[in-house]
């Protein structure tokens, strides 16, 4: 890209962060998202460290003060402040709960995928001499800790992968893994279902109301339970995603725990990566598609089902077994996914329920195609590298969009969305 084009294109994603940063967080999308989401956060975070590095450290930090005693870092913190409706609202939730500090703003009792560790370790090493003076990592590393300790000792599945309870901590709410599990939920909830969302992004782009009955039955059944990990909801799956990004995320709490002379715990962080990555291979790996594939935890079944959630371990590449790299990018370069189209979707073309406007049932999404263009950075296969990048090349002139059709590059969902700028800028940078 020109180089004058490329400052247009970073001016126009700066102005979309601007205008949705609150002067503690940045909203996903003012309208649809008022409040701070979790995995959102991270990827803004990790946008905003090239050209506002004290604000990226603002970011994560403001996420982590609304952590729960228990160690869970919520998958939104909501702005009881912020004019703009979005459903379940936290009279949802009924206010802190788990011990969370008096006068804490309230939220969500559910999980996102853990980003936020390897979030503020590039947030770090892109302003070194300013985390030192902020005292970032001193601050934000013990919460980090605890919050992977949760995941390790409430949420730790059968086969020894973090489980999600419901399809919102999956952060890819309506992927066809979940469909399954989601049929045996039945689509009747207490609270009234409401839309608001819909004032924001085409009903074909959305999950739909039978879906959101069911949603809402499973937060309700979770929080009924005091959001107790103990008490089964009737959802319980392992995704290739949520559990990929939680070893990467271990890898930087060790690099972490190494600049603040813990090799001990660094120790502890590198094994914890490894078990994870051990359980990714050896039950989430699926020879005939060619990825990793998710696993109910309740029946131990594994969901054969190719999406873009189980490209995503190519991030672990060195680390996978033998050959597994290898096969991971015949997967992503071929027909099924970038091979087939324009842009990297997030269901395989080849899935039956591919649907190139609706959501995580196929639309390209920014985030997927930036972890996956940080994998194939990291192979060195720039063919692909220039593949995944065009998608960003497209994002300012489609107002930052959400999601796009992956064939047409037609912008869906809502637009001016935090993490598609926030990622523009970091591929663009
Ligand atoms: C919702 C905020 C969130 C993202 C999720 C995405 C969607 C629906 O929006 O969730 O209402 O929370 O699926 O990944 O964090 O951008």
């Amino acid at each position: 890209m020109h180089k004058d084009l490329r400052e247009d294109v970073a001016d126009a994603a700066s102005r979309v962060l601007d205008a949705s940063w609150t002067g503690s967080h940045t909203v996903p999308a003012t309208g649809l998202y008022p409040h701070q989401w979790s995995w959102d956060s991270a990827f803004v975070a990790i946008g905003n460290r090239h050209r506002a590095p004290h604000r990226a450290r603002t970011e994560l930090r403001t996420l982590l003060d609304a952590q729960w005693a228990d160690g869970r870092v919520p998958q939104i913190v909501y702005d009881t402040a912020r004019g703009d409706d979005y459903a379940p609202g936290p009279e949802f939730w009924g206010g802190p709960r788990g011990g969370a500090p008096a006068g804490s703003r309230p939220t969500s009792g559910l999980v996102q995928p853990p980003l936020h560790a390897w979030a503020a370790w590039l947030v770090h090493c892109a302003d070194p001499a300013g985390s030192v003076r902020a005292g970032f990592l001193a601050r934000t590393y013990p919460r980090l800790a605890r919050w992977h300790e949760y995941l390790r000792n409430r949420r730790t599945g059968s086969v020894g992968l973090p489980v999600t309870k419901h399809p919102w901590e999956t952060g890819t709410d309506n992927s066809p893994l979940w469909d399954a599990a989601l049929e045996r939920v039945p689509p009747l909830a207490r609270t009234p279902v409401r839309r608001p969302d819909l004032a924001h992004a085409g009903a074909g782009e959305r999950p739909g109301s039978r879906d959101y009955r069911r949603y809402y039955r499973l937060a309700e059944a979770y929080r009924d339970a005091g959001c107790d990990d103990d008490v089964p909801v009737g959802f319980a799956m392992v995704c290739p995603l949520f559990g990929t990004l939680l070893a990467v995320s271990e890898l930087a709490l060790a690099r972490m725990a190494t600049t603040l002379s813990d090799d001990g715990a660094a120790t502890a962080h590198t094994a914890a990566a490894a078990r994870v990555v051990a359980a990714l291979d050896e039950h989430l790996w699926d020879e005939d598609l060619g990825l990793y594939v998710a696993l109910d935890d309740t029946t131990g079944e594994r969901v054969r089902r190719a999406t873009v959630n189980g490209l995503v371990p190519l991030l672990l590449a060195d680390r996978l077994a033998p050959g597994r790299a290898e096969r991971l990018l015949a997967t992503l370069a071929g027909p099924g996914f970038l091979g087939g189209g324009r842009y990297l979707p997030s269901t395989s073309r080849h899935d039956p329920a591919f649907d190139p406007a609706l959501y995580w049932r196929g639309p390209a999404w920014f985030n997927m195609s930036w972890l996956l263009l940080r994998a194939v950075g990291a192979l060195g296969r720039d063919d692909l590298v220039a593949r995944l990048r065009e998608q960003f090349a497209a994002a300012a002139p489609g107002g930052f969009p959400e999601y796009v059709d992956p064939d047409t590059g037609t912008p869906r969902g809502t637009r001016q969305f935090s993490w598609t700028a926030a990622l523009t800028l970091d591929v663009l940078l």
